[in-house]
């Protein structure tokens, strides 16, 4: 046979090949075939030896031009091939967006944020202004400027946690509202909220770590029926218009004269209950008049003004307000506990 008629043969032995070619392997192999270093094609040109030398030139035009055109039916045909597998690959991973799904758990607000929030709120509603200050704490503003001197038995080791002799981890927000009144003239109103740090043994009821709401109110004339008014008004807005508050006389450095706040029991108001130990009443906060000592340390003049503190502990509020009667449940991060709050 001639080489024109090999080439011819070859042509259309590719051609019928490419039609049943059905992938990209496939039709590799059918490159390597015709026009690999042993294939059919590549085979002719080693036999240009017996053709006469007048006609090589022709004759490898013709075996050039045919090899020009096997590879373009080749690449066109691994284009389509291409196109094809692409095609098939992003139908397979296609994802229908609009298609339902479960929606992954959503989270939900710790509910000490929830009552911090809350408690918060009822401040701000009434003109107080949130601070906030460092955790690790100087022993002058953490006890010092709260006249608890150096001897005071607050200070003693079990119950603050000491960084060295003048720094410790606040056993209170109360040192923030000491630097509000060295930074800034009256009139003050201000609620601090934050961690404090208290060497105590976790157990139901205490953690090493709790959290507090302090308030400071200075001002020319402030009086203890202001104190009285504007707890009894946030005692209401947190717990209902029908809310009664009770100040007991208590004592403390800080303050003078000094109360402990209890309000009507928001579980049986005011009837008697297990949570109110039948009193009708729950201790929920401290607070008195800034005792002039501090303000004076603080450098407010106690001549010309006067304010009133407050303290409020979250945990304790907020384990009234959901029946939480462990305080440790609010920290193992047990979802059984937290997905009520969700
Ligand atoms: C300054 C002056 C006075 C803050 C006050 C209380 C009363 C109080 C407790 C409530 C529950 C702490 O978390 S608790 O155990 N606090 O009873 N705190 S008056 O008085 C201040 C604060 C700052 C400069």
């Amino acid at each position: 046979m001639g080489i024109k008629e090999e080439l011819s043969k070859i042509a259309e032995e590719m051609r019928g090949e490419l039609q049943q070619a059905c992938d990209l392997q496939s039709l590799e192999q059918l490159k390597v075939r015709v026009l690999g270093k042993k294939g059919s094609l590549t085979a002719l040109l080693r036999g240009m030896g017996s053709v006469p030398p007048e006609e090589r030139p022709k004759i490898g035009q013709i075996i050039n031009e045919h090899r020009e055109a096997l590879t373009a039916m080749l690449e066109s045909k691994r284009d389509e091939l291409a196109r094809r597998e692409k095609e098939a690959r992003l139908k397979a991973e296609a994802i229908d967006i609009t298609e339902p799904r479960d929606l992954p758990g959503v989270g939900g607000v710790h509910p000490n944020s929830r009552v911090l929030n809350e408690v918060l709120d009822c401040f701000t509603g009434m003109g107080f202004e949130v601070v906030e200050g460092p955790e690790v704490e100087l022993d002058h503003y953490n006890f010092e400027l709260l006249n608890l001197p150096k001897n005071h038995p607050a200070r003693d080791a079990q119950d603050t946690f000491y960084v060295d002799d003048n720094m410790v981890m606040r056993t209170h927000t109360s040192p923030v509202q000491a630097r509000v009144m060295l930074s800034r003239k009256p009139p003050i109103r201000v609620v601090c909220p934050g961690r404090v740090f208290r060497a105590d043994e976790i157990d139901a009821t205490h953690s090493p770590v709790f959290h507090q709401i302090e308030g400071l109110v200075i001002d020319e004339n402030v009086s203890m029926a202001d104190l009285k008014g504007t707890l009894d008004a946030f005692a209401k807005k947190l717990y209902g218009a029908d809310i009664e508050t009770r100040f007991r006389p208590s004592f403390f450095p800080f303050t003078e004269p000094s109360a402990e706040v209890d309000l009507t029991c928001f579980n049986c108001r005011g009837k008697g209950c297990r949570m109110c130990k039948g009193t009708g009443f729950i201790e929920v906060l401290g607070c008195g008049m800034v005792n002039p000592k501090v303000l004076s340390m603080c450098g407010i003049d106690p001549e010309k003004y006067s304010g009133f503190a407050f303290g409020i502990g979250l945990e304790r509020i907020t384990m009234l307000r959901y029946g939480i009667t462990d305080m440790r449940l609010m920290y193992e991060g047990d979802l059984r506990f937290l997905k009520q709050f969700r």
